[in-house]
């Protein structure tokens, strides 16, 4: 037997030499070790061995198996370790190859124009705030001492989806809704922007869903020249700090008395020019002193508290700024129109 065991282990010598993957080595490991193995067979033929021989035979055996199993696992680590080198040398990548360059596109004009107007007033201590689209006649008009019937509902002809329900005409009322819902009757700082709707024919200037922005101030003792003072920083910092601004009567039902605001003109500086028609001023922005129905309706005493509001059109803002024509630019998802703004977003985040 002792012959047998040494001819077993020359065998697997041979066999080993030819073993080049872990899975011939696997196969290698089931065939000397596994459970109807040779190595097997010889200790199960131990039990009719004499007790000598059976020491020396079981020695050889154990001995064997040893120095398989060694051997074995000696091949394993060394394929492992060459199977692990091919797969780095294959896989290899060179990082320093130059990128794909990822399209990122541009925030939209609009966008850009609300989020500076945003920013100004965040600096003045403005709170920002949105409501819903779908509003009622209620906070759209009627809390606005806009009541039924009212000739000036004529120039706000609105979307209805019922009698009482309609898409907003204006965002006055998430600020009606603001002061409704400030039990306390504290102060007011606020700004809203957000999509409003008007049943307009679509033309150059017009459009039936644009862009608003109102403001709104109500405490004690505010006046005129709270809102002159505001607007005369708002007007600098959209358009240059050499803008003036100059208020002209006007009228709003929601405002007591009611202005018109023109900046002078940033193109001719209030020479007079064709952007400002001759006149040297460009209209901005409608405003006034908060009605004190309004206020009184809202559940602020319109003896103890005053308040000045304001209302611009981001559209309108946009267009003066950037010189452009045609409001429904800004809707048509047009790439060479809206590309052009690339640079002033890159000027804007200082890239080069
Ligand atoms: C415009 C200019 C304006 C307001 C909006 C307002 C809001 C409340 C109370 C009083 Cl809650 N006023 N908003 C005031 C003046 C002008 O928008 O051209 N609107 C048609």
């Amino acid at each position: 037997m002792l012959e047998e065991i040494l001819e077993l282990r020359r065998k697997y010598d041979e066999e080993l030499k030819n073993v080049n993957s872990l899975s011939l080595l696997n196969d290698l490991r089931v065939n000397y070790l596994g459970k109807k193995s040779k190595i097997q067979e010889f200790s199960e033929g131990l039990r009719d061995l004499s007790n000598e021989d059976k020491k020396e035979v079981g020695k050889a055996i154990n001995d064997t198996k040893n120095y398989i199993e060694y051997s074995l696992n000696e091949l394993r680590i060394n394929l492992e370790l060459s199977e692990l080198n091919s797969k780095l040398t294959n896989e290899k990548i060179d990082v320093t190859l130059p990128g794909t360059k990822l399209n990122s596109g541009i925030v939209h004009p609009i966008t850009r124009v609300v989020n500076d107007i945003e920013e100004l007033f965040i600096s003045m201590g403005y709170d920002v705030l949105d409501g819903p689209e779908v509003e009622s006649d209620l906070y759209n008009f009627e809390m606005l001492n806009l009541p039924k019937g009212h000739p000036a509902r004529d120039t706000q002809d609105s979307f209805y989806i019922t009698d009482e329900i309609l898409l907003r005409t204006q965002t006055s009322p998430v600020q009606v809704r603001t002061m409704l819902a400030n039990l306390e009757k504290t102060p007011i700082r606020i700004i809203c922007p957000g999509k409003t709707y008007r049943k307009d024919n679509d033309d150059a200037t017009h459009s039936h869903q644009f862009t608003q922005i109102e403001g709104l101030v109500v405490d004690e003792n505010i006046s005129m020249a709270h809102l002159k003072g505001t607007l005369e920083v708002f007007a600098k910092k959209m358009f240059g700090e050499e803008r003036e601004i100059r208020f002209r009567p006007s009228y709003f039902p929601f405002t007591e008395p009611s202005i018109e605001v023109d900046i002078s003109c940033f193109n001719c500086g209030g020479k007079g020019c064709n952007i400002c028609k001759g006149s040297g001023w460009i209209e901005i922005l409608g405003a006034g002193m908060v009605h004190p129905n309004v206020l009184n309706m809202c559940g602020y005493d319109s003896k103890k508290y005053s308040g000045f509001a304001f209302g611009m059109g981001p559209e309108r803002i946009a267009m003066l700024k950037y010189g452009i024509n045609d409001i429904r630019n800004f809707y048509i998802n047009d790439m060479r129109f809206l590309n052009q703004f690339d640079k002033v977003e890159k000027e804007w985040y200082h890239e080069s």
